[in-house]
Protein backbone atom coordinates (compact mmCIF):
# COMPACT_ATOMS: atom_id res chain seq x y z
CA UNK A 1 0.00 0.00 0.00
CA UNK A 2 1.17 3.46 -1.10
CA UNK A 3 1.90 5.59 1.98
CA UNK A 4 2.83 8.96 3.16
CA UNK A 5 3.87 10.37 6.59
CA UNK A 6 2.67 13.21 7.95
CA UNK A 7 4.20 15.22 10.59
CA UNK A 8 2.20 18.03 11.64
CA UNK A 9 2.81 21.31 13.32
CA UNK A 10 -0.17 22.95 15.50
CA UNK A 11 -2.89 20.86 17.29
CA UNK A 12 -5.81 23.35 17.86
CA UNK A 13 -8.65 24.30 15.35
CA UNK A 14 -6.49 23.70 12.81
CA UNK A 15 -4.66 20.79 13.69
CA UNK A 16 -7.89 19.04 14.69
CA UNK A 17 -9.34 19.80 11.21
CA UNK A 18 -6.47 18.29 9.80
CA UNK A 19 -5.75 15.30 12.19
CA UNK A 20 -9.52 14.56 11.35
CA UNK A 21 -9.36 14.57 7.61
CA UNK A 22 -6.19 12.22 7.77
CA UNK A 23 -8.19 9.92 10.08
CA UNK A 24 -11.19 9.74 7.26
CA UNK A 25 -9.62 9.51 4.33
CA UNK A 26 -9.00 5.86 4.06
CA UNK A 27 -12.23 5.15 5.36
CA UNK A 28 -13.97 6.71 2.57
CA UNK A 29 -11.50 7.15 -0.13
CA UNK A 30 -9.58 3.86 0.61
CA UNK A 31 -7.93 4.00 -3.03
CA UNK A 32 -6.08 6.83 -1.92
CA UNK A 33 -3.03 7.10 -0.88
CA UNK A 34 -2.97 6.47 2.74
CA UNK A 35 -1.50 9.17 5.42
CA UNK A 36 0.41 8.01 8.14
CA UNK A 37 -0.37 10.20 11.30
CA UNK A 38 3.74 9.89 12.45
CA UNK A 39 3.81 12.82 14.73
CA UNK A 40 2.06 16.25 15.87
CA UNK A 41 3.97 18.69 17.22
CA UNK A 42 3.67 21.96 19.70
CA UNK A 43 5.41 23.62 22.46
CA UNK A 44 3.13 22.40 25.47
CA UNK A 45 4.52 18.74 26.05
CA UNK A 46 1.49 18.10 27.45
CA UNK A 47 -1.31 19.17 25.77
CA UNK A 48 0.66 18.03 22.59
CA UNK A 49 0.75 14.79 24.43
CA UNK A 50 -2.99 14.83 24.47
CA UNK A 51 -3.93 16.13 21.65
CA UNK A 52 -1.94 13.12 19.57
CA UNK A 53 -3.85 10.58 21.87
CA UNK A 54 -6.85 11.95 21.09
CA UNK A 55 -6.69 12.73 17.54
CA UNK A 56 -4.39 9.87 16.61
CA UNK A 57 -1.01 10.35 15.97
CA UNK A 58 1.74 7.67 16.91
CA UNK A 59 4.46 10.19 18.25
CA UNK A 60 4.77 13.77 19.28
CA UNK A 61 7.54 16.28 19.45
CA UNK A 62 7.98 19.87 21.09
CA UNK A 63 10.09 21.38 18.81
CA UNK A 64 9.19 21.84 14.94
CA UNK A 65 13.23 21.55 14.06
CA UNK A 66 13.02 18.35 15.46
CA UNK A 67 10.10 17.39 13.57
CA UNK A 68 11.43 17.92 10.30
CA UNK A 69 14.88 16.73 11.07
CA UNK A 70 13.53 13.05 11.35
CA UNK A 71 13.64 10.77 8.80
CA UNK A 72 10.46 8.51 9.13
CA UNK A 73 8.41 11.31 7.81
CA UNK A 74 7.43 12.51 3.74
CA UNK A 75 5.37 15.53 4.65
CA UNK A 76 5.16 18.77 7.06
CA UNK A 77 1.33 19.94 7.45
CA UNK A 78 1.89 23.53 9.34
CA UNK A 79 -1.24 24.95 11.40
CA UNK A 80 1.12 27.00 13.87
CA UNK A 81 0.52 31.10 13.71
CA UNK A 82 0.65 32.77 10.29
CA UNK A 83 4.28 34.26 11.53
CA UNK A 84 5.87 30.90 11.96
CA UNK A 85 4.78 29.70 8.54
CA UNK A 86 7.62 30.63 6.86
CA UNK A 87 10.57 29.49 8.88
CA UNK A 88 9.11 25.76 9.24
CA UNK A 89 8.31 25.60 5.80
CA UNK A 90 11.69 26.87 4.39
CA UNK A 91 13.20 24.09 6.39
CA UNK A 92 10.93 21.17 5.53
CA UNK A 93 11.77 22.10 2.14
CA UNK A 94 15.29 22.49 2.45
CA UNK A 95 15.10 19.06 4.45
CA UNK A 96 13.02 17.55 1.37
CA UNK A 97 9.42 17.08 2.86
CA UNK A 98 6.42 17.74 0.87
CA UNK A 99 4.49 20.48 2.25
CA UNK A 100 0.71 21.56 3.32
CA UNK A 101 0.11 24.85 5.40
CA UNK A 102 -2.79 26.66 6.70
CA UNK A 103 -3.81 29.88 4.91
CA UNK A 104 -2.99 33.17 4.56
CA UNK A 105 0.68 31.60 3.49
CA UNK A 106 2.53 34.00 5.48
CA UNK A 107 2.52 37.44 7.12
CA UNK A 108 4.02 39.20 3.98
CA UNK A 109 4.35 39.06 0.26
CA UNK A 110 8.16 38.98 0.23
CA UNK A 111 8.33 35.60 3.03
CA UNK A 112 5.32 33.92 0.66
CA UNK A 113 7.47 34.31 -2.49
CA UNK A 114 10.30 33.11 -0.57
CA UNK A 115 8.00 30.25 0.58
CA UNK A 116 7.26 29.53 -3.36
CA UNK A 117 10.73 29.55 -4.22
CA UNK A 118 11.94 27.52 -1.95
CA UNK A 119 9.72 24.95 -2.31
CA UNK A 120 9.96 25.03 -6.22
CA UNK A 121 14.21 24.87 -5.66
CA UNK A 122 13.88 22.00 -3.31
CA UNK A 123 11.21 20.36 -6.04
CA UNK A 124 8.61 19.22 -3.71
CA UNK A 125 5.00 19.10 -3.54
CA UNK A 126 2.73 22.48 -1.74
CA UNK A 127 -0.50 22.79 -0.81
CA UNK A 128 -2.30 25.64 0.81
CA UNK A 129 -5.02 25.08 3.05
CA UNK A 130 -8.32 27.15 1.22
CA UNK A 131 -10.43 24.32 2.11
CA UNK A 132 -13.72 26.01 0.72
CA UNK A 133 -12.86 24.90 -2.70
CA UNK A 134 -13.41 21.43 -1.80
CA UNK A 135 -17.48 21.93 -1.05
CA UNK A 136 -18.93 20.21 -3.70
CA UNK A 137 -21.71 22.98 -4.07
CA UNK A 138 -18.47 25.32 -4.81
CA UNK A 139 -16.89 22.88 -7.45
CA UNK A 140 -20.33 22.78 -9.29
CA UNK A 141 -20.41 26.67 -9.33
CA UNK A 142 -16.50 26.11 -10.67
CA UNK A 143 -18.36 23.78 -13.25
CA UNK A 144 -21.14 25.83 -14.21
CA UNK A 145 -18.97 28.87 -14.80
CA UNK A 146 -15.59 27.01 -16.59
CA UNK A 147 -18.56 25.14 -19.06
CA UNK A 148 -19.82 29.00 -19.44
CA UNK A 149 -23.40 27.96 -18.87
CA UNK A 150 -23.24 31.18 -16.90
CA UNK A 151 -22.00 32.76 -20.31
CA UNK A 152 -19.70 36.03 -19.94
CA UNK A 153 -18.66 36.90 -16.40
CA UNK A 154 -20.03 39.87 -14.91
CA UNK A 155 -20.18 40.20 -11.13
CA UNK A 156 -18.16 38.81 -8.41
CA UNK A 157 -19.82 39.49 -5.05
CA UNK A 158 -18.21 38.27 -1.70
CA UNK A 159 -18.29 38.55 1.60
CA UNK A 160 -17.30 36.75 4.98
CA UNK A 161 -19.00 37.62 7.98
CA UNK A 162 -18.34 36.57 11.90
CA UNK A 163 -19.08 38.02 15.20
CA UNK A 164 -16.53 36.06 17.13
CA UNK A 165 -14.87 39.40 18.68
CA UNK A 166 -17.94 41.56 18.77
CA UNK A 167 -17.87 41.46 22.18
CA UNK A 168 -14.80 44.84 23.30
CA UNK A 169 -13.94 42.49 26.08
CA UNK A 170 -13.09 39.40 23.91
CA UNK A 171 -9.05 39.36 24.74
CA UNK A 172 -6.22 40.11 22.15
CA UNK A 173 -5.63 37.04 20.83
CA UNK A 174 -3.10 35.76 18.05
CA UNK A 175 -5.60 36.27 15.83
CA UNK A 176 -6.00 40.31 17.07
CA UNK A 177 -2.06 40.99 16.58
CA UNK A 178 -0.46 41.87 13.24
CA UNK A 179 3.01 40.64 14.10
CA UNK A 180 1.44 37.15 14.46
CA UNK A 181 -1.32 36.97 12.20
CA UNK A 182 -0.18 39.29 9.16
CA UNK A 183 -3.56 41.28 9.17
CA UNK A 184 -7.15 40.81 10.70
CA UNK A 185 -10.22 40.11 8.79
CA UNK A 186 -8.20 40.82 6.15
CA UNK A 187 -5.93 37.58 6.07
CA UNK A 188 -8.19 35.56 7.60
CA UNK A 189 -11.40 35.73 6.16
CA UNK A 190 -10.80 37.86 3.10
CA UNK A 191 -8.10 35.25 1.81
CA UNK A 192 -10.64 32.94 1.49
CA UNK A 193 -12.46 35.25 -0.94
CA UNK A 194 -9.60 36.16 -2.56
CA UNK A 195 -8.99 32.18 -3.49
CA UNK A 196 -12.28 31.61 -4.19
CA UNK A 197 -12.59 34.62 -6.87
CA UNK A 198 -9.25 33.90 -8.61
CA UNK A 199 -10.78 29.88 -8.93
CA UNK A 200 -14.28 31.00 -9.95
CA UNK A 201 -13.48 33.85 -11.84
CA UNK A 202 -9.94 34.88 -12.75
CA UNK A 203 -6.91 37.09 -12.61
CA UNK A 204 -7.51 40.77 -10.51
CA UNK A 205 -6.38 43.41 -11.97
CA UNK A 206 -6.71 46.26 -9.78
CA UNK A 207 -7.96 47.13 -6.59
CA UNK A 208 -9.34 49.75 -4.59
CA UNK A 209 -10.22 49.01 -0.39
CA UNK A 210 -11.40 50.70 3.13
CA UNK A 211 -10.88 48.80 6.28
CA UNK A 212 -11.85 49.89 9.88
CA UNK A 213 -11.18 48.65 13.73
CA UNK A 214 -13.83 49.51 15.58
CA UNK A 215 -12.17 48.17 19.20
CA UNK A 216 -9.09 49.76 19.20
CA UNK A 217 -8.05 47.59 22.65
CA UNK A 218 -9.02 44.96 24.49
CA UNK A 219 -8.00 42.69 27.17
CA UNK A 220 -4.75 40.65 27.14
CA UNK A 221 -5.18 37.35 27.13
CA UNK A 222 -3.75 34.93 29.89
CA UNK A 223 -2.84 32.40 27.18
CA UNK A 224 -3.01 32.10 23.11
CA UNK A 225 -6.50 31.09 22.98
CA UNK A 226 -8.85 30.57 20.10
CA UNK A 227 -11.81 31.65 19.01
CA UNK A 228 -13.68 31.36 22.36
CA UNK A 229 -11.49 33.45 24.80
CA UNK A 230 -13.25 35.44 27.29
CA UNK A 231 -11.26 38.72 28.92
CA UNK A 232 -11.24 39.75 32.43
CA UNK A 233 -12.70 42.95 32.79
CA UNK A 234 -9.59 44.09 35.34
CA UNK A 235 -6.63 42.15 32.91
CA UNK A 236 -4.87 45.44 31.46
CA UNK A 237 -5.30 45.78 27.70
CA UNK A 238 -3.41 46.03 24.75
CA UNK A 239 -3.60 47.62 21.49
CA UNK A 240 -5.18 45.80 18.58
CA UNK A 241 -3.27 46.72 15.15
CA UNK A 242 -4.92 44.30 12.63
CA UNK A 243 -8.18 45.15 11.04
CA UNK A 244 -11.78 44.54 12.28
CA UNK A 245 -13.43 44.56 8.87
CA UNK A 246 -11.65 45.38 5.41
CA UNK A 247 -13.97 45.58 2.10
CA UNK A 248 -12.39 46.25 -1.35
CA UNK A 249 -13.27 46.91 -5.16
CA UNK A 250 -11.99 44.65 -8.21
CA UNK A 251 -11.83 44.80 -11.33
CA UNK A 252 -10.95 41.06 -12.97
CA UNK A 253 -8.76 40.68 -16.34
CA UNK A 254 -11.59 39.25 -17.99
CA UNK A 255 -13.73 42.43 -17.28
CA UNK A 256 -15.63 41.40 -14.60
CA UNK A 257 -16.52 43.99 -11.42
CA UNK A 258 -15.73 42.24 -7.91
CA UNK A 259 -16.44 43.55 -4.52
CA UNK A 260 -15.66 41.70 -1.37
CA UNK A 261 -16.14 42.05 2.35
CA UNK A 262 -14.53 40.65 5.29
CA UNK A 263 -16.15 41.79 8.99
CA UNK A 264 -15.42 39.77 12.15
CA UNK A 265 -18.02 42.52 13.86
CA UNK A 266 -20.95 41.55 12.21
CA UNK A 267 -23.37 40.23 14.87
CA UNK A 268 -25.57 37.09 14.29
CA UNK A 269 -22.96 36.04 11.40
CA UNK A 270 -21.35 32.96 12.34
CA UNK A 271 -19.24 31.84 9.82
CA UNK A 272 -21.14 33.66 6.70
CA UNK A 273 -18.75 32.77 3.52
CA UNK A 274 -21.04 33.75 0.52
CA UNK A 275 -20.42 34.59 -2.76
CA UNK A 276 -22.44 35.10 -5.74
CA UNK A 277 -21.72 35.39 -9.90
CA UNK A 278 -23.58 37.07 -12.72
CA UNK A 279 -23.07 36.40 -16.05
CA UNK A 280 -24.59 37.08 -19.27
CA UNK A 281 -26.34 33.41 -18.88
CA UNK A 282 -27.13 33.12 -15.55
CA UNK A 283 -25.82 33.54 -11.75
CA UNK A 284 -24.72 31.26 -9.39
CA UNK A 285 -25.35 32.55 -5.33
CA UNK A 286 -23.84 30.69 -2.56
CA UNK A 287 -23.36 30.14 2.13
CA UNK A 288 -21.14 28.27 3.55
CA UNK A 289 -23.27 28.17 6.27
CA UNK A 290 -25.72 26.19 3.68
CA UNK A 291 -22.69 24.73 2.36
CA UNK A 292 -24.83 21.87 0.71
CA UNK A 293 -26.60 24.25 -1.54
CA UNK A 294 -25.90 26.30 -4.60
CA UNK A 295 -28.46 28.54 -5.89
CA UNK A 296 -28.72 28.31 -9.66
CA UNK A 297 -30.21 30.42 -12.16
CA UNK A 298 -30.38 30.18 -16.34
CA UNK A 299 -31.12 32.66 -18.50
CA UNK A 300 -32.23 29.45 -20.97
CA UNK A 301 -35.18 28.23 -18.93
CA UNK A 302 -38.59 28.45 -19.91
CA UNK A 303 -39.83 32.42 -19.08
CA UNK A 304 -43.18 30.83 -16.60
CA UNK A 305 -40.51 29.03 -14.80
CA UNK A 306 -37.25 31.31 -14.48
CA UNK A 307 -36.18 31.78 -10.65
CA UNK A 308 -33.06 30.58 -8.90
CA UNK A 309 -33.23 27.02 -7.86
CA UNK A 310 -31.86 25.20 -4.92
CA UNK A 311 -29.23 22.54 -5.94
CA UNK A 312 -28.53 20.78 -3.45
CA UNK A 313 -24.80 18.65 -4.39
CA UNK A 314 -25.04 15.33 -2.13
CA UNK A 315 -26.12 13.50 -5.44
CA UNK A 316 -23.33 11.49 -7.04
CA UNK A 317 -23.18 13.08 -9.88
CA UNK A 318 -21.91 16.09 -7.64
CA UNK A 319 -18.25 16.01 -6.78
CA UNK A 320 -17.13 13.98 -4.39
CA UNK A 321 -20.50 12.66 -2.89
CA UNK A 322 -20.34 9.12 -4.17
CA UNK A 323 -18.00 8.45 -1.72
CA UNK A 324 -20.07 9.88 0.98
CA UNK A 325 -24.05 9.01 1.60
CA UNK A 326 -27.01 8.47 -0.26
CA UNK A 327 -28.45 11.74 -2.03
CA UNK A 328 -29.81 14.47 0.15
CA UNK A 329 -27.77 13.10 3.38
CA UNK A 330 -25.36 16.48 3.63
CA UNK A 331 -21.74 16.63 4.81
CA UNK A 332 -20.20 19.09 6.61
CA UNK A 333 -17.17 21.63 7.11
CA UNK A 334 -14.45 18.54 8.00
CA UNK A 335 -15.16 17.45 4.62
CA UNK A 336 -14.21 19.99 2.87
CA UNK A 337 -10.22 19.40 4.81
CA UNK A 338 -10.59 15.51 3.63
CA UNK A 339 -11.46 16.43 0.29
CA UNK A 340 -7.89 19.15 0.41
CA UNK A 341 -5.75 15.93 1.78
CA UNK A 342 -7.73 13.63 -0.91
CA UNK A 343 -6.31 16.17 -3.57
CA UNK A 344 -2.83 16.50 -1.72
CA UNK A 345 -2.55 12.83 -1.64
CA UNK A 346 -3.78 12.07 -5.18
CA UNK A 347 -1.30 14.97 -6.79
CA UNK A 348 1.17 13.18 -4.97
CA UNK A 349 0.98 10.21 -6.76
CA UNK A 350 0.29 11.54 -9.80
CA UNK A 351 3.61 13.37 -9.46
CA UNK A 352 1.80 16.98 -10.00
CA UNK A 353 1.22 19.93 -8.19
CA UNK A 354 -1.81 20.34 -5.61
CA UNK A 355 -4.26 22.82 -6.38
CA UNK A 356 -4.29 25.46 -4.63
CA UNK A 357 -0.83 25.75 -3.80
CA UNK A 358 2.24 27.67 -2.78
CA UNK A 359 1.63 29.77 -5.66
CA UNK A 360 -2.02 30.56 -5.50
CA UNK A 361 -1.29 31.66 -1.76
CA UNK A 362 1.36 34.33 -3.45
CA UNK A 363 -1.21 34.92 -5.38
CA UNK A 364 -3.60 35.51 -3.11
CA UNK A 365 -0.89 37.23 -0.37
CA UNK A 366 -0.25 40.02 -3.45
CA UNK A 367 -4.17 41.00 -3.48
CA UNK A 368 -3.78 41.01 -0.06
CA UNK A 369 -1.05 43.13 0.00
CA UNK A 370 -2.64 45.18 -2.78
CA UNK A 371 -5.46 46.11 -0.82
CA UNK A 372 -3.76 47.37 1.84
CA UNK A 373 -1.64 49.47 0.05
CA UNK A 374 -4.52 51.06 -1.25
CA UNK A 375 -5.80 51.80 1.61
CA UNK A 376 -3.01 53.23 3.17
CA UNK A 377 -2.35 55.03 -0.08
CA UNK A 378 -6.60 56.19 -0.89
CA UNK A 379 -6.15 54.81 -4.34
CA UNK A 380 -6.30 52.04 -6.66
CA UNK A 381 -3.99 49.94 -6.79
CA UNK A 382 -2.76 47.99 -10.30
CA UNK A 383 -1.68 44.44 -9.44
CA UNK A 384 1.32 44.77 -11.36
CA UNK A 385 2.78 47.45 -9.06
CA UNK A 386 3.23 44.68 -6.87
CA UNK A 387 5.03 42.46 -9.40
CA UNK A 388 8.62 41.46 -8.75
C1 LIG B 1 -11.57 32.11 12.08
O1 LIG B 1 -11.93 33.35 11.67
C2 LIG B 1 -11.66 31.04 11.01
O2 LIG B 1 -11.43 29.83 11.61
C3 LIG B 1 -10.62 31.19 9.90
O3 LIG B 1 -9.31 31.24 10.43
C4 LIG B 1 -10.77 30.08 8.94
O4 LIG B 1 -9.83 30.16 7.91
C5 LIG B 1 -12.18 30.10 8.40
O5 LIG B 1 -12.36 28.99 7.59
C6 LIG B 1 -13.20 30.06 9.48
O6 LIG B 1 -12.94 31.05 10.43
Amino acid sequence: MELIRIGMVGYKFMGKAHSHAYRDLPMFFPHAIKPVMKAICGRDRDAVGQAAQQFGWESCETDWRALVARGDIDLIDINAPSNVHKEIAVAAARAGKHLFCEKPLSVTLPEAREMLKEAERAGVKHMIGFNYRYAPAVQLAKKLVSEGRLGRIYHFRAWFLQDWIIDPQFPLVWRLRKEIAGSGSHGDLGAHLIDLAHYLVGEIQEVIGMSETFVTERPLPDSMTGLSGKGSQDAPKGKVDVDDATLFLARFANGALGSFEASRMAPGHRCTNSFEINGSLGSVKFDFERMNELQVYLTDDDEDIQGFRRVLATDPAHAYMDAWWPPGHTIGYEHTFIHEVLELMNAIREDRQPQPNFADGVRCQEVLEAVERSIAERRWVRMSELSE
